[in-house]
């Protein structure tokens, strides 16, 4: 792999490994802004990153299809209607390093930072499909590809969704073309990456460059032989080959809280600050903490929250918490989905979503 041609990359990330990039923000500072900017959004990468020029940059799209299209970013904007939505990118991997405290995982050891919440632009991936002419129907799925680097398990990216996901109104999968009013960086995968509200960050394909309709789910390494959720008795790399081709890909993401900084006012009295995400895209209806190890709960104040697919942050005051101890967290959400004490061991280290701790 060739990581001759990186571009720079934002120095207030901790780097958890230079070639492929991977780093993630002190999660303290991004719950500070409601929208990530872009230097604090975490970099999750399998290959190299590429700058690429938007003018040059094609997307095909084919399989089954009436018209195979090749459309240009500017062909997007030009000839499908533009639209927004806010929605927070969470990577399976989030919290893996508190996993890990359980027993050995194999992945990054990420933090609680592998998340950001943004205002995405671009155009909805139904339109294009519809002007391509979807030709099946029953189960499809959409897979994506970049073919701009090689990646570490395989010659391509590539992931891919049901086509109902896409085609589903409620919460627009996007074709987009810019972050917070900026067009997308090389880092967050411009001049095109998908936007897919709800499912984790792998599914969110950077530099796209092909969409194919079919009835399976993309062959890629990361669509089959990761982001998968392995039964807990699978402890090694041996014993999850016959697996992997048995549990199913994941789509959403469990409902989550953690802390992300505690403040002392006075000797005694502390603010406790997070986020809280609905990975299944029922809105967070309530966060409740605990300063006496979950004997007992009290809401703590939404601070923000924006449709179904944004994170939500929110903060608690403590007055009289003492000088030192330990906050617990955890979400509801409208369709009654509540954080658990524990969560669920398995090998990759995915999908953890203990209570939210921190200590003062
Ligand atoms: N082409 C490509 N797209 C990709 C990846 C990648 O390595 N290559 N990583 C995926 C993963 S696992 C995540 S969590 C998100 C991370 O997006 P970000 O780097 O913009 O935060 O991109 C996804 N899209
Ligand atoms: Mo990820």
């Amino acid at each position: 792999m060739d990581y001759s041609d990186e571009p720079p990359h934002s120095k207030l990330l901790v780097v958890k490994g230079k070639e492929p990039f991977n780093a993630e923000p002190e999660v303290s500072a991004l719950v500070q802004f409601k929208y990530t900017p872009e230097d604090l959004v975490y970099c999750r990468n399998h290959g190299p990153v590429r700058e690429l020029k938007e003018d040059k940059h094609i997307v095909t799209v084919n399989g089954a299809v009436d018209t195979p299209l090749k459309l240009t970013v500017r062909d997007l904007r030009a000839q499908f209607q533009t639209v927004r939505v806010v929605a927070a990118l969470q990577c399976a991997g989030n919290r893996r390093k508190e996993m890990g405290a359980v027993k050995i995982v194999h992945g990054i050891a990420w933090g609680d930072g592998v998340i950001a919440n943004a205002k995405w632009e671009g155009v909805r991936l139904c339109d294009v499909l519809h002007r391509a002419g979807v030709q099946i129907n029953g189960s499809a799925h959409v897979s994506f590809a970049s073919h701009v680097t090689l990646c570490q398990d395989d010659s391509y990216f590539g992931a891919s969704i049901p086509l109902a996901k896409a085609q589903n109104r409620d919460g627009d999968v996007l074709l987009a073309f810019e972050m917070n009013d900026e067009p997308l960086s090389a880092d967050r995968g411009g001049p095109l990456r998908l936007v897919i509200p709800g499912y984790l960050g792998a599914r969110w394909v950077k530099w796209v460059d092909t969409i194919t309709v079919s009835r399976e789910e993309s062959l890629n390494f990361y669509q089959q032989r990761d982001y998968k959720i392995l039964p807990s008795d699978v402890e090694s790399k041996e014993a999850a080959l016959p697996f992997w081709s048995k549990v199913p890909s994941m789509t959403t993401l469990p409902i989550n809280s953690i802390i992300a900084s505690i403040t002392k006012q006075s000797p005694i009295s502390i603010i406790a600050k997070g986020y809280a995400i609905s990975g299944s895209g029922g809105l967070i209806t309530g966060v409740e903490v605990s300063i006496d190890r979950g004997q007992s709960w009290r809401p703590a104040k939404i601070t923000y929250q924006e449709g179904k697919w944004s994170w939500t942050l929110w903060e608690a005051i403590f007055e009289h918490a003492g000088e030192t101890g330990e906050v617990c967290s955890r979400a509801v959400d409208e369709m009654g989905n509540k954080q658990a004490e524990e969560g669920i061991w398995n090998l990759r280290g995915v999908a953890f979503n203990a209570w939210g701790r921190g200590v003062w």
